[in-house]
């Protein structure tokens, strides 16, 4: 009895055994048309039975899943580095490591613990990937391309757009295109990333667009929290943290998930660090993070609203200012720009352009930045031009049709963005003009702290520093915000709304109340009335005394 069950029980184990090597030579048996979905299944029997191995599966069943018919060691072997060339010459990055690393690698899960137990819906609409290039390195290229059908949820990728720039070889493109899912467009002439990708988003076929460079890695899970985003309101324009690729070893390093987009008044783009109010408010690392411009090149945005909002501004030239034009613009039409800190890209930071402007680089970054200022900026542009004084009298063409979109989609002025997505850009400090404020052959002058209209003109000059008119330590302020109401001196307080004037041709118009500065007649003690700039009683010439 126990001899026949010993039996059994071996006969059994021997019969487990086999049939677990039969499973598994079935699983890494290559199939004629493997489907997505049945590669996904396979790949989840896997994990139950061999957990140890489901990270590498077996590299042919890979390949024949992503690439199709692609030879890539052909590929990458066709264009490298020939001994003795510098390897940073021609993309300025270490071409040598990145050509040592192939195409694709395991990097670690820079995200915050916590967003691995986030959940997104099951239904998220497709994108279309749309990646822009000039003489890329085929080995970034490829990671780029490999790492997004690697680690993105097959369903979630339509296709992958590939638009060449004209790049002296048409084959880095073409070759691609035997990829599934990458198409590959060739410009016939250089048009520069701005014209490239509306090119590439004409094309696309999915209600969602995702932009890349050339030279990135995307990591886990990385596309899901976005269009999750853009599906629930597809007002937003997304973007990731991206994260640094070295360019001298090509290490993958993990960038700091305090960080949103910002500029100066030469718009110049730089990371800072989020207000601090806003960070003692983030009790949730995984939240979004608003962000007052976004870098440029990685970030996901519905489609139609891409299109509503007129696109890009074609009449930009190959490199730059085009992020600051679509961030003003989203933000003053309506829609807004954030950070997922759940969503990690790396992006190779260079130092140098690897490739030439046909304009010259000074050139084409004043013309495309120019262009942003004028039709954006409003009033603030002045100080765009003191910042980059040698912007003022270069071409930037017509940007006629860009002021009639602003009008027709009836975006809100520059001061509002000022004010309420980008305070902590400080206006810079007005020099102080000291003259006498003239009407006629009077003066505004004060005695003790009572403004008043006399015909001494002892001379009292007054410094007119947007928003605040001073004499000393002490501004013209109203007592009260009606009509009729007089006005007094007190202590200046640039937040006082009380003491925040501006010019309004030669009248000053208090900005609270709307009312203007009057000396009332004939000289009794000044009021703020109704603003008619033209009367005599409202006009107030500012007469620099040296
Ligand atoms: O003529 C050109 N044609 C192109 O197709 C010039 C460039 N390109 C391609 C190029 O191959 C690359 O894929 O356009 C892409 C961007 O050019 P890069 O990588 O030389 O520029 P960058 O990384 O310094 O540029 C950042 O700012 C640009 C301003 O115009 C763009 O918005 C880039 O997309 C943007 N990159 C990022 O936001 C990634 C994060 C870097 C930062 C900050
Ligand atoms: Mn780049």
């Amino acid at each position: 009895m126990r001899r026949i069950r010993a039996n059994a029980i071996a006969i059994l184990t021997v019969a487990w055994i086999l049939g677990t090597f039969y499973y598994l030579w079935q699983d890494n048996k290559p199939q004629s048309s493997p489907s997505s979905s049945a590669s996904q299944t396979r790949a989840f029997k896997h994990t139950m039975l061999c957990p140890l191995q489901v990270t590498q599966p077996p590299r042919t069943e890979q390949q024949g899943q992503l690439l199709g018919g692609f030879d890539e060691k052909a590929y990458l072997v066709g264009k490298q580095l020939k001994p003795g060339d510098d390897p940073y010459r021609e993309h300025a990055f270490n071409l040598q490591e990145s050509d040592r690393l192939g195409s694709e690698r395991a990097i670690r899960d820079t995200r915050h613990y916590r967003c691995a137990s986030l959940n997104y819906d099951t239904d998220l609409p497709a994108t279309s990937i749309i990646i822009t290039f000039h003489n890329e390195a085929r080995s970034t290229l490829l990671r780029t391309i490999k790492s997004v059908l690697m680690r993105s949820p097959p369903s979630l990728i339509q296709e992958i757009i590939l638009i060449d720039d004209f790049s002296s070889d048409p084959e880095d493109c073409q070759l691609l295109s035997q990829i599934p899912k990458v198409r590959c467009l060739r410009n016939g002439r250089r048009e520069g990333l701005i014209r490239s990708r509306v090119r590439g988003a004409n094309t696309a076929s999915a209600s969602i667009l995702t932009f890349l460079d050339s030279h990135c890695e995307v990591n886990t899970d990385w596309l899901q929290p976005m269009i999750q985003r853009v599906k629930e309101d597809h007002t937003r324009v997304v973007s990731p943290i991206i994260d640094v690729i070295s360019l001298d070893n090509f290490a993958y390093l993990a960038a700091s998930a305090d960080l949103r987009g910002g500029f100066d008044w030469s718009l110049h783009f730089k990371w800072e660090q989020i207000p601090i109010e806003q960070k003692m408010a983030r009790s949730d690392p995984t939240q979004s993070i608003r962000t007052p411009v976004i870098a440029g090149g990685i970030f996901v945005m519905d489609k139609s609203w891409f299109n509503h909002l007129g696109q890009y501004d074609t009449h930009m030239d190959i490199w730059g200012g085009e992020n600051f034009e679509l961030s003003f613009r989203v933000w003053m039409c309506g829609g807004s720009l954030e950070i997922l800190p759940c969503s990690r890209v790396g992006h190779v930071f260079r130092k140098r352009h690897p490739y030439d402007f046909p304009e010259g680089n000074a050139l084409t970054y004043i013309k495309n930045t120019r262009r942003a200022a004028e039709v954006w900026m409003d009033e603030y542009k002045q100080y765009y031009y003191s910042a980059r004084p040698s912007a003022q009298g270069k071409a930037f063409g017509s940007i006629a049709d860009r002021l009639t979109l602003r009008r027709k989609l009836n975006c809100k002025p520059f001061r509002w963005y000022m004010e309420n997505v980008y305070p902590e850009l400080r206006v810079p400090e007005q020099e102080a003009v000291s003259s006498v404020l003239k009407q006629g052959g009077l003066c505004l002058e004060t005695r003790g702290l009572s403004p008043q209209v006399s015909f001494l003109c002892v001379l009292q000059r007054w410094e007119l520093i947007e928003p605040l008119i001073r004499q000393q330590d002490l501004c013209l302020a109203i007592s009260a915000f009606t009509a009729g109401s007089k006005v007094k001196m007190e202590p200046c307080n640039t937040k006082e709304p009380r003491q925040k004037w501006k010019p309004k041709g030669t009248a000053l118009q208090h900005m609270v109340s709307g009312l203007c500065l009057d000396s009332q007649t004939p000289t009794g003690p000044p009021v703020i009335t109704q603003c008619r700039p033209q009367m005599a009683s409202q006009s107030w010439e500012p007469q620099v005394i040296t």
